[in-house]
């Protein structure tokens, strides 16, 4: 089979509910992506992959190692795996990349082209500018001293306090849950003006749990891969359209 598809998908939410939901959940992830490992030329994880993630110079949390045999494993077949952290998961340091072969996004979007058109990715937080106390929280979470603080903390302190944010995260998240997209929606009004400044023909994110496909300025498409936890949707480029499909 030709390898031509690139596919994305976002909001695993790894380690959310308990250790028998999270199993099933990890295994549904693993048949999705060696379902999809034989045409794929490029995974796009587009963030919150785990609800929490930490990892100290020699440690990283336990569990989910299936999820990450199957990655190394596609990164082994010369698939690209590209991995934008989301708000959950931006502590990620050099483990994915050491050991899975796995590029590491800490930019809230970036453009790539693909087959010919443009492509702006990213998780989909922090893209609305008038969201000050948003933009506090996650200099402070980003910031090299705050990693380096938290590094002094044994493990169990540092995974309840992440887990303690983590929950708190997903609070402010209710805001803008809805479906009046083109009115209060901050990814679609960052595409919006996005293409005021320059060109894209598809914008694809996740973060906000809905899945979503919808045009935006003259040509483009948005689309949303929503959460893995409902319906299990992805995106898939085939090199001439984009399509939002439920596995
Ligand atoms: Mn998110």
């Amino acid at each position: 089979m030709e390898r031509k598809n690139i596919y994305f998908v976002s909001d695993f939410h790894f380690g959310l509910e308990s250790a028998e939901k999270e199993r099933i959940k990890e295994d549904k992830a693993v048949r999705f992506l060696q379902s999809i490992a034989a045409d794929a030329k490029r995974v796009v994880l587009l963030g919150d992959i785990f609800d929490f993630w930490w990892e100290y110079k020699a440690v990283i949390p336990k569990g989910f190692v299936r999820f990450q045999a199957q990655i190394a494993d596609m990164v082994r077949q010369g698939i690209i795996v590209d991995y934008f952290v989301g708000n959950h998961d931006l502590w990620q340091n050099d483990y994915f990349a050491k050991e899975l072969g796995v590029n590491i996004y800490r930019k809230k979007y970036q453009a790539f082209v693909f087959d010919e058109k443009t492509f702006v990715l990213g998780h989909g937080d922090g893209l609305d500018p008038m969201d000050i106390g948003y933009k506090i929280m996650d200099a402070v979470f980003s910031a090299r001293i705050s990693r380096w603080l938290f590094s002094l903390l044994p493990s169990s302190a540092a995974i309840g306090i992440a887990r303690y944010f983590s929950r708190k995260n997903r609070r402010r998240h209710k805001k803008y849950d809805t479906h009046d997209y083109k009115e209060k929606e901050p990814m679609y009004i960052f595409c919006q003006n996005y293409l005021k400044q320059s060109h894209a023909d598809f914008f694809v994110f996740g973060h906000r749990h809905i899945k979503n496909v919808l045009p935006v300025g003259k040509s483009s498409l948005y689309v949303n891969t929503g959460a893995w936890i409902e319906q299990s949707p992805y995106a898939v480029w085939d090199g001439k359209d984009l399509k939002l499909n439920s596995f």
